[in-house]
């Protein structure tokens, strides 16, 4: 059966290579062999995404639509192709045509459509959704240039382009029917769809398969405007071409480009068009609008909705007022940071300019908002002033999220809470409910089953294999973590993915000089010792610099050794990162014990390659500033202990595995960080931390030591005792494996509330939405159709 499935397979590889590419299977290059592969197995996939689209459409259910500006899918062929049970089959196909399975998945360009958590996030929630075959539709941007590749040159970052796009890519699909016009003022601009499918796990039905559908305006010539070419502008001229161009590389950090918020308002616009088109489509009325349609915001990047969903409501013919209300039934918004500086606002004199029409939207619903305000708090003015969309020539695109949707949510408990009684503590007054709390997850199915495949064999041998589609199953784990065997083989798996890193790093992370040039690459690491890892965005509030001071002092103690990890970008114009990595880099360069390795361009696929190697897992922000952490879990369920503060989502994660299995918890928690903090005291007290701080200069960081002691804002000082301390626990609990073994495994066991599937299922509360699986009838319909048209073709 597999045999003659992989020869089915194998000679629709060669057909495809002859007829696509004009090559044989003996001459094709990797990339040739990749794409042939891939458009096979996209033939595969194909019966059955048409099959959930059309089961949704003759279902008609209430549909959601999930609106982001990020998505960090990671590579999707290896991915897809385990979620539908075909590993096997496609390793025995590449071995027909002569070729390793690692040549086909390595191939493949890792989509970098997002900066960190927040675009992680929104791909595992999709493949959540796919395998829980909720009806859902994605909408996002197809960036030609994801985020920038990271190249350290002597120490400093150097962002390069990602040209994810130089060959094609056998995943999407230009759908050109789907095309629609987005209008900025008087400006056209023509907007192209690409769908990528969404393969959703299964093991005992047929497998569902939801759209992601990213626009471009790349791809539309008559977005070239030869009038202004011909006045002299050839930037303006071509400036709606190349309006997808770039992903915006910063994160927490609002610039207030125009092109943003153009970017911003096409992802709006071409996303409102196509679901109101299906809306007129399936219902011919906007009249069940509200009842039909959900669509939840991706932080504030795409708040727009709000205006440009009661205009068109109103195009539609509904009143003001109907609109008003079926937009708030309609959206749902999820806040993903407090963080002061990445709450958006927009200039108005720019957004009345480039926006006029949904300006005006805005002015009109914060008039009746001000009002409400006004009757609700007998005429307080100063609270208007404070919750006021439009403020000081301003519009804030959290409060506009905030008024037009029914629900908003944080992200972890802890988040939620500071949301509510800090952040918008008048909102929750004015709308009693509306604020609730969705916790984080991560898919497991990705990052324990797919990246970590033998400890997944050793939980599916002791547990059985339900928990890859019922998490809170790993549970069950827990009566094993006494067991000696079951500790001696954890330290086996864990030894084998350290040694797979130290082979990677050895042969793949370069170090170069101040050119760029590679001068060697990575000397051998021991797989014995301490793998202690820091994986992010490089940002002060995660404190990757306290990680760092921690380092020092290991070494100014002559204390055992370990590999320190990081990796992580720092936004191409935030400094400090800047000097952060910098300071890492130098720290790497000394040979000591403690190693010391930063890892360059990290990304989905340098994550999935640290992840199972992780003895360590530093989750160190600032209590209150983390809204929720996802590497915090995914960490912890590839069995790595968390260093961490009572941050995000460390806290529910801690009372789910217990206190007695959480040994290295530390610092200052969220209400304590509130009071006043004095940096040059901790110095002045505590001798360690003195020592470690002085020692900075030496490795050329005296801006970073100065702003440390005069200002440090994110208080590493005032915890650094506490986590040197913590650390000497860590030591002591390495010292003892079985111990340690025994408490990853309870680590591993209390993970079972953090996967996306958990929260998917709070999300489709939210949204009141119902899983449409796979009529079996339409998929039957569909296949057989499809087997004729592959006879016809001789295959
Ligand atoms: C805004 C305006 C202009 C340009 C860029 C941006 C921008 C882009 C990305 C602002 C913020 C982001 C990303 C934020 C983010 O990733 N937040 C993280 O979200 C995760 C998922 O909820 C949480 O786990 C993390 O705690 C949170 O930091």
């Amino acid at each position: 059966m597999l045999n003659e499935q992989a020869d089915l397979l194998a000679r629709k590889v060669k057909h495809n290579l002859i007829a696509e590419n004009g090559r044989t299977i003996e001459t094709a290059n990797a990339r040739e062999f990749y794409n042939a592969f891939c458009r096979a197995l996209r033939e595969e996939v194909m019966a059955h995404w048409v099959a959930t689209v059309e089961t949704v459409r003759a279902k008609k259910p209430r549909v959601a639509y999930y609106l982001s500006m990020e998505y960090l899918p990671g590579r999707l062929t290896e991915h897809g192709v385990l979620n539908v049970g075909a590993g096997e089959l496609v390793r025995a196909t590449a071995a027909k045509l002569g070729r390793k399975v690692s040549d086909l998945y390595l191939a493949e360009p890792d989509p970098g459509l997002g900066n960190g958590g927040l675009g992680r996030l929104a791909s595992c929630f999709l493949d959540s959704l796919a395998t829980l075959q909720f009806p859902v539709r994605a909408y996002g941007l197809r960036y030609q240039y994801g985020v920038f590749e990271q190249e350290i040159w002597d120490g400093r970052q150097v962002e390069r382009p990602d040209v994810w796009l130089l060959n094609e890519n056998p995943w999407e699909r230009r759908h050109d029917s789907a095309a629609v016009t987005v209008r900025f003022g008087n400006e056209e601009v023509r907007a192209l769809a690409f769908d990528i499918p969404v393969i959703g796990y299964a093991k005992n039905h047929p497998y569902s398969v939801l759209t992601l559908r990213l626009w471009s305006t790349k791809e539309s010539p008559r977005n070239f405007e030869l009038q202004r070419f011909n006045e002299g502008f050839l930037d303006r001229a071509s400036e709606n071409l190349v309006l997808t161009d770039v992903l915006y590389p910063n994160d927490h950090n609002e610039m207030g480009k125009r092109i943003r918020l153009k970017q911003e308002f096409l992802l709006v616009s071409a996303s409102l068009q196509n679901i109101l088109q299906r809306q007129m489509l399936l219902f011919g009325s906007m009249e069940n609008v509200a009842d039909k349609v959900r669509i939840q915001i991706n932080d504030t990047h795409p708040a727009l909705v709000v205006p440009e969903l009661i205009r068109s409501l109103q195009e539609h013919g509904l009143s003001w007022e109907k609109a008003r209300d079926a937009c708030m039934e309609i959206c749902s918004y999820t806040n993903h940071t407090i963080l002061r500086e990445a709450l958006v606002e927009w200039n108005e004199g720019q957004m009345r300019e480039l926006l006029p029409k949904q300006h005006e939207v805005i002015q009109k619903l914060n008039g009746e908002f001000c009002d409400e305000v006004r009757k609700k708090f007998s005429g307080d003015e100063e609270k208007v002033r404070r919750l006021s969309i439009l403020e000081h020539g301003h519009v804030r695109m959290a409060h506009l999220a905030v008024v037009g949707s029914h629900a908003v949510n944080g992200v972890a408990k802890l988040h939620s809470e500071i949301l509510k009684e800090r952040v918008f503590p008048e909102f929750d007054a004015m709308y009693p409910g509306k604020f609730t709390n969705v916790t984080n997850g991560v898919t497991h199915r990705r990052w324990l089953l797919k990246i970590n495949p033998r400890l997944a064999q050793f939980v599916t041998e002791r547990i059985g294999d339900g928990w890859v589609t019922n998490f809170g199953e790993i549970k069950k784990l827990e009566k094993f973590a006494k067991e000696k065997e079951s500790q001696e083989r954890f330290w086996e798996i864990k030894r084998e993915n350290k040694r797979r890193l130290a082979e990677f790093l050895e042969k793949e992370d370069p170090v170069r000089d101040a050119h760029g040039m590679i001068l060697s690459h990575r000397a051998k690491l021991d797989a014995k010792v301490l793998f202690d890892v820091q994986i992010k965005r490089i940002h002060e509030y995660k404190r990757q610099l306290m990680n760092a001071l921690h380092v020092i002092m290991l070494r100014q103690q002559k204390r055992p050794g370990r590999v320190v990890l990081f990796g992580g970008k720092a936004a191409a114009g935030y400094e400090r990162a800047k000097q952060i990595i910098q300071l890492i880099s130098a720290l790497s360069k000394v040979d000591d014990k403690v190693r010391v390795i930063f890892v360059e361009n990290y990304n989905v696929s340098k994550a999935e390659l640290l992840i199972p190697a992780a003895d360590l897992s530093e989750q160190i922000s600032t209590a209150g500033m983390e809204a929720s952490g996802t590497g915090n879990m995914k960490l912890s369920m590839n069995g790595a202990l968390t260093i961490g503060t009572d941050d995000g989502a460390n806290v529910e994660m801690r009372a789910s595995i217990t206190d007695k299995w959480w040994p290295f918890g530390f610092g200052a928690s969220a209400e304590e960080n509130r009071k006043p903090y004095h940096p040059g005291e901790v110095y002045q007290r505590d001798e360690a931390v003195r020592k470690a701080v002085d020692a900075l200069g030496e490795f050329g960081a005296t801006e970073l030591r100065q702003h440390l002691l005069e200002h440090d804002p994110y208080r590493v000082l005032q915890d650094l005792p506490a986590y040197a301390a913590a650390q000497k626990r860590v030591e002591e609990l390495y010292a003892q494996p079985l111990l340690w073994a025994e408490t990853a495994i309870h680590n591993m066991a209390g993970m079972g509330p953090f996967s996306t599937d958990e929260s998917i299922r709070h999300y489709a509360k939210i949204w009141g939405i119902e899983p449409c699986p796979i009529d079996p009838k339409i998929l039957a319909r569909i296949e057989t159709d499809y087997t004729v048209f592959r006879t016809a073709n001789g295959h």
